[in-house]
């Protein structure tokens, strides 16, 4: 059955792999599954056709014959129970690499999504500079924990997986703030993370949408 998934028509990222369908196009180049990309405008995002998929009018979403999902986390979830290649067949290991993609989701990425949203609307505050080390502090108590608990280990918990992709995907997030540098063993992981041929094939396919917008 066909699937189909929803992204920017024009990334404000410029095509960087940060817009949340990066997530799913990885998952599905990991299990080897081909799908189709319906490109959508800010305007189309929020009108019913897409409210319908959607109830925040976000990207990205998720169709397979009468199946229809949104949010990253689930849709990824959903491909890795599906598929094999992203959870591991033992149930105790499969249950941990789910924890971690709820620890990606849930416990690393809100700070960081905290320090975007504080660099993008905050900035004229008077109180921008100490809200931004707020938020940054709250980030590398959080980085430092996950940096103790990685360790030398290529892998949150043995092969790699959706737990992986989730906590790479977010860490990615971070990328040229500096942030990231402080944890060595934490930039190795991304770099291992960023150098999967399925990561390469996944970019490669979000970074053409965006070429050809600005081309066009
Ligand atoms: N928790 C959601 C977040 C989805 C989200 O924030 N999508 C962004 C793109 S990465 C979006 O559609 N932004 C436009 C908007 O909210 O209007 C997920 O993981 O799918």
């Amino acid at each position: 059955m066909t699937i189909t998934i929803t992204a920017f028509e024009r990334s404000p990222d410029g095509g960087r792999g940060l817009a949340r369908d990066m997530r799913v196009r990885w998952a599905l180049e990991e299990v080897g599954q081909p799908y189709d990309v319906r490109l959508l405008s800010f305007k189309a995002m929020k009108e019913p056709a897409h409210l319908a998929l959607h109830p925040f009018g976000q990207i990205p979403t998720y169709e397979e014959g009468d199946l229809a999902l949104f949010e990253s986390g689930a849709i990824v979830f959903h491909i890795a129970e599906r598929h094999a290649g992203l959870l591991p067949d033992d149930a105790n290991a499969r249950a941990r690499a789910i924890t971690w993609m709820f620890a990606a989701l849930t416990t690393m990425e809100p700070p960081i999504v905290d320090r975007e949203i504080a660099r993008l609307l905050e900035r004229d505050e008077t109180w921008y500079e100490q809200r931004l080390s707020v938020v940054e502090e709250r980030i590398r108590k959080r980085l430092s924990e996950l940096s103790g608990r990685l360790g030398a280990a290529d892998w949150l918990d043995g092969e790699f997986s959706a737990g992986d992709l989730h906590m790479v995907s977010v860490l990615l997030r971070l990328k040229g703030s500096g942030l990231l540098n402080e944890y060595p063993n934490l930039s190795a992981y991304v770099a291992r993370g960023e150098a999967r041929p399925a990561y390469q094939r996944a970019f490669d396919a979000q970074l053409a949408v965006f070429t050809a917008a600005s081309s066009g």
